[in-house]
């Protein structure tokens, strides 16, 4: 297990985040990309020298530090440039890395789909090709690695163009595949369920939740982003409603941009949703800054006008009751349940039906008997409450998505 020293650069701002937290939450980052954190620092600075990020003699401080405790990796909580980056592990010998560069780390790892995959090439290859100086980091570093040092001016215009053409190539690939995902979608919208994107910051327990309502068997760890690829999964509604559960790709206060950028085609999945059930983790002493960050992606893809259902989750850890209490009033109404104890689902459900009861819309029609392409339809995503066949026809009462009803009535040319 690589050996890790955090450095925070504190300029004295008033932030949401202070620069212990920051660092915490760093930590966590660290920890599940796989390194130990041995010890963190957190730099007073005015504003950012252009050479050294923290300054010469901070540096220099830091490598006596290194050699001290025997570090691997020196982890920066800002993006560095790629000058800065390659003059700290010329002070520090030792590999030396920024937040940004972590995360892109995490993210490959865990990256099992092919759309998964090339979406995390992307985002390191965009992370890459500004900081591809003759100073800075060479190709190599690609996948994590070690970065060596400056190729000469000759292969670095070599690896430029290669990395663009690359960059090229991966983005067609992700339109066609983002083509491919939407053709799809319009196929599943007009005759699909109605839909509940489980979202939140990473590691709220979004996961746990849709297992243990659809008894499925995703991956929970206690470690950030486990899940990259959206996963669907029906449920059965109290009143029999057929709906889908996703579970997708946790949120971060300063996601990188080129995350979200390769990211897109996932989180339209998110963009698609009728319904987003927000998770926040209340036992979280940042929980109230961790949904803001999540607002801020949303609006960010383009989503703040869906509606939202706020859920409370991991209340098992929570002693006082009070603290609950306001909690949900702070979020305006939310649900306290237990993901893990399978605690409070019955008013979580209550509150989902309520909204999706607001979907839906009574249909009243006679059609022929023998059709059963729309009879399957309805069936499929509705809730018949009557069925009567006189001679070749049939007539149905039934509760029905919105969105269902106007395409059976456009397929039947009602
Ligand atoms: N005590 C407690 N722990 C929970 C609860 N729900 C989830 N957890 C734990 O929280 C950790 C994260 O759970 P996940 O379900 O993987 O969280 P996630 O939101 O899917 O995380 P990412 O996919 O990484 O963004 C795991 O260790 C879970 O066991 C809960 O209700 N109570
Ligand atoms: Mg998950």
């Amino acid at each position: 297990m690589e050996r890790s020293l955090l450095v925070t650069v504190d300029f004295g701002k008033k932030e949401e985040w202070t620069a212990m937290e920051r660092s915490l939450e760093l930590g966590e980052l660290a920890c599940s990309a796989g390194a130990r954190v041995i010890d963190e620092e957190v730099v007073k600075r005015h504003e950012p020298n252009s050479a050294y990020f923290i300054g010469k003699g901070k540096a220099e401080e830091i490598a006596k530090l290194c050699a001290d405790k025997k570090v691997d990796i020196v982890i920066f909580n800002n993006d560095l440039t790629g000058t800065q980056q390659k003059n700290l592990e010329d002070v520090i010998m030792a590999k030396t890395v920024d937040r940004t560069q972590l995360i892109l780390d995490i993210f490959a790892k865990r990256a099992h789909s092919n759309e998964g995959k090339v979406q995390v090439e992307l985002a390191q290859l965009l992370y890459l090709l500004p900081r591809l100086t003759g100073k800075g980091i060479h190709l190599s570093r690609l996948g994590g690695g070690i970065g060596t040092r400056g190729p000469g001016e000759q292969k670095l215009e070599v690896d430029r163009r290669k990395i663009k053409a690359r960059i090229t190539k991966l983005k067609s690939e992700l339109d066609d595949l983002s083509k491919r995902r939407a053709m799809m979608r319009k196929k599943r919208e007009r005759f699909s369920l109605l839909s509940i994107a489980i979202i939140g910051y990473t590691n709220v327990g979004k996961s746990t939740l849709l297992n243990a309502l659809t008894s499925s068997k995703v991956i929970v760890a206690d470690k950030f982003f486990s899940t990259l690829d959206p996963t669907v999964r029906r449920f059965i509604l109290p009143n029999k409603q057929k709906v889908l559960f996703v579970d997708t790709v946790g949120f971060l206060n300063n996601l990188p941009h080129h995350l979200i950028e390769a990211f897109k085609a996932t989180l339209e999945e998110v963009a698609e949703a009728d319904l987003l059930l927000h998770l926040v983790d209340i036992s979280h002493p940042k929980a109230k800054e961790q949904a803001e960050a999540v607002y801020k992606v949303l609006e960010e893809i383009g989503v703040n006008d869906r509606p939202i259902i706020t859920a409370l989750n991991k209340i098992d850890k929570i002693t006082e009751r009070s603290v609950i209490d306001r909690t949900k009033d702070y979020f305006n109404d939310a649900i306290a349940i237990s993901a893990l104890k399978h605690d409070g689902f019955d008013e979580l459900i209550k509150r989902i039906l309520s909204y999706i009861s607001k979907f839906m819309t009574s249909v009243s029609l006679t059609m022929p008997a023998g059709d059963s392409k729309v009879l399957n339809i309805i069936y499929e995503n509705g809730l018949v409450t009557k069925r009567e066949y006189s001679g070749a026809d049939v007539h149905i009462e039934a509760e029905l998505p919105i969105k269902v009803k106007d395409a059976i009535y456009k397929i039947l040319d009602i």
